[in-house]
C-alpha cells in the first residue's frame, strides 16, 4: 500500500480500519478503487488477528456513486462483462462484520457500498441517496431492495424516483443509521464499537452476521433453518464452551476464536 493507494488500511490491534481515498473524485468508486477495496477486505478477512472492519470514506465524503466517467458509454455488454457485479458481490461474502462510518455524501453505489456494510454510523454532514434517476438509470447495487428493506418501501420510493438525500438525522430516525454524532467524534465512535463487537467470540460473531443477514435476503424460513444450523454449529467451538463455563464459574470469559 501506498500514499496514492485508492483505499488506505491500517490495523489497530484487533479493529481494521479502511479509508476510501481518491477526495479529488469524491471517493467515486473506479473499477480500481473496487479491486483494491475487495483486496483489502479479502486480505483482512483472512487475517485471524482482526476482528471488526471500519469502513470509512474520511471526514469529507464517504463515495458519491460509482465511477459515471468510466460507465457513461459503456455499451450493456461491456456492463456485464466488466467484472462489476462479481467485484461488488465479494463484500457480501466477507464474513466479519463492517461497519461503515459515513460523513458527507453517500449516493448511488455509494449509498448502496454503505448498506453493503452491517452497521452504518453517520456524522452529522452525512447524506444519503440514490441519484440515478437524474443520470437515466437506477440503482444496481442493492439501492431498490437494501434501501426499501432498511427504511420501507414508501420512502425508498421517493428517495429512488426523485434522487433526493435523505440527512443523517432522518437517516437515523428511518432506521438506516445507528448513531449520529459530530464529524470528528464518528471514528472514535466507530471503533469504541468495533472494539466492543472484537471482545465478542469471532466465530459466534460471524454466524450472527450471517444468520441476520439472511433475515434480509431470504425468507423467514430459509433465515430460521441458517440461524439453527449457525446455532448448533456453535456448540462445536471452543468459545461456547469457554463462555459457558465462565458464566457458572462467574469469572469473565476469555475468548480464542477457536
Ligand atoms: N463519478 C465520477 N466523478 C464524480 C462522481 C461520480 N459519481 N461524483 C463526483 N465526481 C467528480 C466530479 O466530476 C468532479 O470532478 P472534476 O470535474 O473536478 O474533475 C469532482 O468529483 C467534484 O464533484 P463536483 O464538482 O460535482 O462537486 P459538487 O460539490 O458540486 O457536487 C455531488 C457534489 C455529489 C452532488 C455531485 O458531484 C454529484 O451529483 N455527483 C454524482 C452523484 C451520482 O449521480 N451518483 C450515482 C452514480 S451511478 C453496480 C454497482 C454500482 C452501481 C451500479 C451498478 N453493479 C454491481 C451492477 C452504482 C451506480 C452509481 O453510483
Amino acid at each position: 500500500m501506498t500514499d496514492d493507494s485508492l483505499v488506505l488500511a491500517s490495523v489497530d490491534g484487533a479493529v481494521a480500519t479502511l479509508t476510501l481515498n481518491r477526495p479529488k473524485a469524491l471517493n467515486a468508486l473506479s473499477p480500481q478503487l473496487m479491486d483494491e477495496l475487495i483486496e483489502a477486505l479479502t486480505h483482512l478477512d483472512d487475517d485471524r488477528a482482526v476482528r471488526a472492519i471500519i469502513l470509512t470514506g474520511g471526514p469529507q465524503v464517504f463515495a458519491a456513486g460509482a465511477d459515471i466517467k468510466a460507465m457513461a458509454t459503456a455499451s450493456p455488454m461491456e456492463m456485464v462483462t466488466r467484472r462489476t457485479i462479481a467485484r461488488w458481490a465479494r463484500i457480501r461474502d466477507v464474513r466479519k462484520p463492517i461497519i461503515a462510518a459515513v460523513s458527507g455524501y453517500a449516493l448511488g453505489g455509494g449509498c448502496e457500498l454503505a448498506m453493503m456494510c452491517d452497521i452504518i454510523m453517520a456524522s452529522e454532514t452525512a447524506q444519503f441517496g440514490q441519484p440515478e434517476i437524474n443520470i437515466g438509470i437506477i440503482p444496481g447495487a442493492g439501492g431498490t431492495q437494501r434501501l426499501t428493506r432498511a427504511i420501507g418501501p414508501y420512502r425508498a420510493m421517493q428517495m429512488v424516483l426523485t434522487g433526493e438525500m435523505l440527512s443523517a438525522h432522518d437517516a437515523y430516525a428511518f432506521g438506516l443509521v445507528t448513531r449520529v454524532c459530530p464529524v470528528e467524534a464518528l471514528l472514535s465512535e466507530a471503533r469504541r464499537l468495533a472494539e466492543t463487537i472484537a471482545t465478542r467470540p469471532p466465530l459466534a460473531v460471524q454466524l450472527a452476521k450471517q444468520a441476520v443477514r439472511f433475515a434480509a435476503e431470504t425468507t423467514v424460513r430459509e433465515g430460521l433453518e441458517i440461524e439453527l444450523r449457525n446455532f448448533y454449529l456453535l456448540f462445536d467451538t471452543a468459545d461456547q464452551k469457554e463462555g459457558m463455563a465462565a458464566f457458572i464459574e462467574k469469572r469473565k470469559a476469555t475468548f480464542t476464536g477457536e
